[in-house]
């Protein structure tokens, strides 16, 4: 881990990252209700909002579509990543390498572990050479912490999660990116077992406006420094309307009940 707070995708000790790698993880079929989303253009500009301090994107996103926003938008390049048509254990292709993701001018790198999964040896390798040639570039790794596989038969229970956060701390993330556990203290539990680690919650599928930033404003009160989101945003008719509540939330740590009424 190295110290983050003065990374551009750290605003005060918090991060919102928000996350547009669906096309590939779980192919179009995310874009039905919003087709005009396909295009990545319509998603940076989302991301241009003051609340957003990284966009997560996967080689080609970056390639075509950051160039022009690269003045108002923060580069948080994915280096691997699966497509939903992938049948076998799961795993996650390294797309990108280290070298590349800083001449397109990322500003961090993501990178999805499968802890458990019958490919965790592999992947944990992976991790590795990425995350020591990022220490080269000075580039924070978040780590996509999703333990699953053959084994796991729940991959959000709070034991799971908790092992989630440490796994990232102890192979050397500098954010550790989990799913929702449940509970308020279920999250303070993986929060601690992260030590002085950032942790984000993932956004997951679209809910309501309360229940999401109810789960958010839980998160926060749990001692995690923010989101990394995609589907609960761009998915909305009105994404500026919810990342002013969720710039109250996660950086004034205002209530859902309060952020919702202004
Ligand atoms: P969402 O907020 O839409 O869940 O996006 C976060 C994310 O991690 C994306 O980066 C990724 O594409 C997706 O979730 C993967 O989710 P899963 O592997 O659970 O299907």
């Amino acid at each position: 881990m190295i110290p983050i707070d003065d990374s551009p995708i750290v605003r005060d000790g918090k991060s919102l990252i928000l996350a547009m790698d669906h096309g590939l993880e779980h192919g179009p079929v995310d874009f039905e209700d919003v087709p005009e989303k396909l295009d990545p253009s319509t998603v940076f500009e989302t991301a241009t909002h003051d609340a957003v301090t990284a966009m997560a994107v996967q080689k080609g996103i970056a390639e075509g579509y950051y160039p022009s926003y690269e003045d108002d938008v923060n580069l948080l390049l994915k280096l691997n990543g699966t497509s939903n048509l992938w049948m076998g254990e799961p795993d996650s292709a390294v797309n990108c390498s280290v070298d590349y993701a800083a001449e397109i001018g990322a500003d961090a790198l993501g990178f999805t572990v499968y802890g458990g999964s019958n490919h965790e040896i592999e992947m944990v390798e992976e991790f590795r050479d990425a995350q020591e040639k990022g220490r080269e570039y000075d580039l924070p790794m978040v780590m996509w912490s999703y333990p699953r596989g053959q084994g796991l038969k729940n991959d959000t229970k709070p034991s799971t999660i908790s092992y989630a956060t440490r796994l990232a701390l102890e192979l050397g993330a500098d954010i550790a990116k989990v799913k929702y556990p449940g509970s308020k203290d279920a999250m303070a539990h993986a929060v601690q077992c992260a030590g002085d680690m950032n942790v984000v919650m993932s956004g997951g599928s679209k809910t309501s406006d309360y229940e999401f930033l109810s789960t958010v404003e839980a998160v926060i009160d749990a001692g995690a420094t923010g989101l990394a989101v995609g589907r609960n945003v761009w998915q909305r008719e009105d994404p500026t309307r919810l990342l002013d509540a969720l710039e109250k939330v996660i950086y004034e740590e205002e209530t859902a009940d309060a952020a919702l009424e202004q």
